[in-house]
């Protein structure tokens, strides 16, 4: 099991570093520095594989044993990858409070809507604020083509098999950003409502969305996610009518593994409820920075 990430059905993490320490990083171009296949062979790319340090919580069954390796030197192992990725989530804290830089961790079950609404919010923020994006996902560059298609800079960060952007992979990410001294930083993360969770990226907030279509009982089967979040943006609610949707009962679920957890109900087909949302971003602008243009 991946006592990191916390999945039921995991491969062990110490098993997922050792198999996940090949490491592609591309300024547009394919660097190889280690075996695997590839999925789409050679030349030239827009976006980065970024595997190093990863914990694939998807490929073994739970109890998985490694030949050679003892319990307590596994758990040791996890110990020490959460706590690089804090020693790196915190410098990129102070990286991104240095350039006064608001970032946004946006996590979700897959297809939950999160480049959908991050297609609309940095098209109707962009004339506010300097924003980049930082897309993440197992494979393709759709996401960050989306972004690109609105004006906005965008670098997609693709995981292989992993199952989270981890701290070292923003980094590198924002590295190859344009300056966003003062704007804002959303960072969309692999859609699993499980491991991003334990992943700190240095984020001011985490930003969680629950489409209508998951069901009320999602933060309740998946509590780590809602309780790290600070904002609950309750996603496609154009659709809520058509499946009986309990939205006082979904909030009552979020609340009750986070008190503090705000809730906005969204339609990012129809743009119902954006307004709040950016309204949101603007408070929290306001609050912790960046300095909003007039
Ligand atoms: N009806 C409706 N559909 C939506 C809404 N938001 C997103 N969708 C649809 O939901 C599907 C998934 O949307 P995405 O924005 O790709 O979701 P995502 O969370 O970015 O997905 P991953 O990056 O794959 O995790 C697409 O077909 C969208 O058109 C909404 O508010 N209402
Ligand atoms: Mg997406």
């Amino acid at each position: 099991m991946c006592t990191v990430c916390g999945c039921n059905d995991a491969k062990t993490s110490i098993e997922c570093v050792r198999d996940a320490h090949h490491e592609h990083d591309n300024d547009g171009r394919h660097h190889h520095h280690a075996r695997h296949d590839h999925p789409h062979g050679g030349g030239y790319h827009d976006h980065e594989h970024d595997v190093a340090g990863l914990l694939d919580c998807s490929a073994k069954p739970a109890g998985q044993q490694i030949a050679g390796m003892s319990s307590d030197r596994i758990i040791q192992v996890e110990r020490d990858i959460l706590g690089k990725n804090d020693h790196l989530a915190a410098e990129n804290r102070t990286r991104f409070h240095a350039d006064d830089v608001l970032a946004f961790n946006l996590v979700s079950s897959p297809g939950a809507g999160k480049t959908s609404l991050l297609v609309r919010a940095v098209s109707e923020l962009k004339d506010s604020f300097l924003i980049g994006v930082i897309e993440g996902d197992q494979q393709t560059s759709h996401d960050a083509e989306r972004i690109r298609a609105t004006g906005v800079p965008a670098i997609q960060v693709n995981t292989g098999k992993g199952c989270h952007l981890d701290a070292g992979m923003v980094a590198r990410a924002y590295e190859r950003l344009r300056r966003l001294n003062g704007g804002i930083l959303f960072i969309e993360n692999v859609g699993n409502l499980v491991c991003p969770a334990a992943f700190d990226l240095g984020e001011a907030c985490k930003i969680v969305v629950l489409s209508t279509t998951e069901g009320e009982d999602k933060p309740l089967k998946y509590p780590d996610m809602f309780a790290s979040s600070s904002l609950m943006l309750i996603n496609k609610i154009d659709l809520a009518s058509v499946l009986d949707f309990d939205l006082p009962r979904t909030v009552e679920y979020a609340r009750r593994v986070n008190p503090k957890i705000e809730a906005l109900t969204v339609s990012a087909r129809t743009g119902e409820g954006l307004p709040a949302f950016y309204a949101w971003i603007r408070k929290q602008a306001a609050r912790i920075g960046p300095a909003a243009a007039e």
